[in-house]
């Protein structure tokens, strides 16, 4: 058991327990941002059709008013230019957490209807056409999360900033576990193959000239562990893990 954000949960975020702290002044995670014309004109060009949210600007009550939000900002052009970042793209900018809570995305993008394809889904490659599809400009239900709760949250590289980061993440592994186990009982599965199912590269939207990631794949994790490989940290009952979501 671990800590998720059920998406289809009362996708009006405005009234979200999560997101609402006038209500609920010990579990949230604070509410929506000021209104911030600025930010609403650089929403993700792929929700630009859905209506706009209210906010856009710092968050006003709740635990996380003075949360310092320091790394970044970085623009989508700098997330998707296969290029190595100014060295400027790490200095030190402290300011406010931004939300721009936006029912209408959640709405489309995680819903139970989408939930269920993901369950459903026949390999991994239709599950992340789902979740994530390695396309431009196209979003899954990954991409839904954070754009729902942006600006901070729909940073490419600065979201985990906004603690909602961690929940949205809780509930995106608990899909891919849940499909690892079969979880809704699909016939004639081979679990173990599901344990262990791989596609794409360690790139973002996947460039063609990148290398397919295996099992031998080595992941980095700086000064929080040592190089692990990928067939290591994929079966959540394993290892230094441990632990099993609710079905
Ligand atoms: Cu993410």
């Amino acid at each position: 058991m671990t800590s998720y954000w059920d998406w289809t949960l009362t996708p009006d975020l405005y009234s979200n327990p999560i997101f609402n702290p006038a209500q609920v002044p010990d579990t949230t995670l604070s509410g929506d941002g000021t209104y911030n014309a600025t930010e609403q004109a650089l929403r993700d060009s792929t929700i630009l059709s859905l209506p706009e949210g209210r906010g856009g600007g710092c968050v006003t009550s709740g635990p996380f008013v003075d949360w310092p939000v320091h790394l970044g900002p970085f623009t989508f052009a700098q997330a998707y230019a296969y290029a190595p970042l100014p060295e400027t793209a790490f200095a030190y900018n402290p300011r406010c957490l931004q939300r721009n809570l936006q029912p209408a995305v959640i709405e489309l993008y995680n819903d139970q209807t989408v939930v269920d394809r993901l369950l459903n889904a026949p390999d991994i490659n239709g599950f992340l056409a789902v979740l994530d599809p390695s396309t431009s400009g196209v979003m899954g239900a990954h991409g839904g999360g954070h754009d729902a709760v942006g600006p901070t949250m729909a940073d490419v590289f600065a979201s985990p900033q906004d603690p909602v980061f961690m929940l949205h993440h809780g509930m995106v592994d608990r899909m891919w576990a849940l499909w690892q186990r079969n979880s809704v009982g699909v016939q004639g599965v081979d679990e173990a193959s599901r344990l262990f199912a791989l596609n794409g590269t360690a790139v973002i939207n996947n460039p063609p000239a990148e290398a397919l990631v295996t099992t031998e794949t080595v992941v980095e994790f700086g000064v929080l562990d040592q190089p692990r490989r990928l067939g290591e940290l994929m079966d959540v009952a394993s290892a230094e893990y441990c632990y099993r979501y609710d079905e």
